[in-house]
């Protein structure tokens, strides 16, 4: 059966502009028979003038899903589960899972003595702890403890396992991983551990301690392709964030960002995704910008707002909200005394490295600057 003819015309010199034909249409259904098409019925959908993201910018209230999240446990168990999680909807990006662009998040929660079994696959994971006490994660053999507003990574083809301490709290992290994307590239490969659960074979937390002492760096071989510091803990984090609010006037568009870096390349923390965290000062106001790439921001303190394309979002700590590709968006911090902060993941890396981040200031010669 022939599809729908499509026919996306633009009255604009150097863009397809064909009329349909009686003559053209029967011609349309003779390619269409041998699994062919004209490239000028589809050129100016294929070829955008710039980026339009199908995800729509959507915020998630922690108030609103907490409840419905933790529900989960009495309904399912981890073992039948394989991972008990809630993901992130978007309603453009249903048919690939993703909160927003190619990026998958969801909400893992999981109670004292619980386990969730070993496994690896090619995508990318971070976690993100939201609350709780006494949840580890474990990954190659190193155990990381984690507690609040504390961000663990999972590398492509690491054996990771996650589970709550006996003598814990019931734990709720945010996971994000690069799962649409690698299913966009048709690559995803997934492995259960033959044991279900890995040894761990480092003392506790040894990749923090060997890589995250500011400026040190230990005269041991790295020669893997993400950073070695698995874990990055919050108050490091926000004492840097702090000391540096307190020496620079910070970006209009960012407020006082800071990257979360490997510390053996100064690069992004995986090939696939990096991330960042951002201050806003007590009455912070940023100007609005868009660049490329999928952003997931979650409120790590405070309360604020967000304007993303016309629309404002009201949000609070533990809120997650999504800003699509080449959205406008700025951020407000809502308090006149507190500083807020938001942790950021993305997919710049991978739009870096194929040369594809594009960045604009709202305002800037009307948006008619060249971006390529
Ligand atoms: O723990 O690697 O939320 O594979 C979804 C898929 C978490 C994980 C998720 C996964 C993981």
């Amino acid at each position: 059966m022939a599809r729908p003819h499509e026919n996306h015309r633009e009255d604009v010199a150097g863009r397809a502009n064909v009329e349909d034909t009686p003559e053209l249409l029967a011609y349309y259904n003779d390619l269409d028979r041998f699994g062919a098409g004209a490239l000028w019925t589809v050129a100016n959908k294929i070829e955008p003038w710039e980026p339009k993201s199908e995800s729509v910018p959507m915020l998630w209230r922690y108030n609103d899903l907490r409840s419905h999240v933790l529900r989960s446990v009495e309904l399912v168990t981890p073992e039948k589960a394989g991972r008990r999680v809630i993901y992130l909807r978007n309603p453009g990006r249903d048919d690939v899972a993703a909160a927003v662009g190619w990026l998958y998040s969801g909400l893992q929660v999981m109670h004292p003595g619980e386990a969730a079994s070993a496994h690896r696959h090619s995508a990318s994971a971070v976690r993100f702890i939201l609350e709780g006490a006494g949840a580890y994660t474990v990954v190659d053999g190193h155990k990381m403890t984690l507690g609040r507003n504390d961000f663990v990574l999972t590398p492509n083809g690491t054996w990771h396992e996650h589970a709550v301490a006996a003598d814990g709290s019931p734990s709720i992290w945010q996971d994000c991983l690069d799962i649409p994307f690698v299913n966009a590239m048709e690559a995803n490969f997934y492995e259960v551990h033959p044991d279900l659960s890995q040894a761990v074979g480092f003392a506790v937390d040894d990749m923090t301690k060997t890589w995250g002492n500011a400026g040190l760096t230990p005269a041991v071989q790295w020669g893997k392709p993400y950073s070695p510091m698995f874990k990055y803990e919050w108050e490091p984090t926000y004492e840097a964030l702090s000391r540096y609010a307190a020496c620079t006037d910070g970006s209009p568009f960012d407020g006082v960002l800071m990257e979360y870096v490997n510390p053996t390349t100064n690069g992004p923390v995986m090939r696939t995704m990096g991330a960042s965290m951002q201050m806003l000062r007590p009455g912070e106001r940023t100007k609005a910008h868009r660049h490329t790439g999928s952003y997931l921001y979650t409120v790590a303190k405070g309360s604020g707002h967000s304007i993303i394309n016309g629309k404002r979002f009201d949000w609070s700590e533990r809120d997650i909200f999504c800003v699509p590709s080449w959205a406008w968006h700025e951020h407000a911090n809502a308090s006149a005394t507190e500083d807020a902060c938001l942790f950021c993941l993305s997919d710049i890396p991978v739009m870096r490295a194929l040369g594809l981040f594009r960045e604009q200031a709202f305002g800037d010669n009307g948006g008619h600057q060249p971006i390529l």
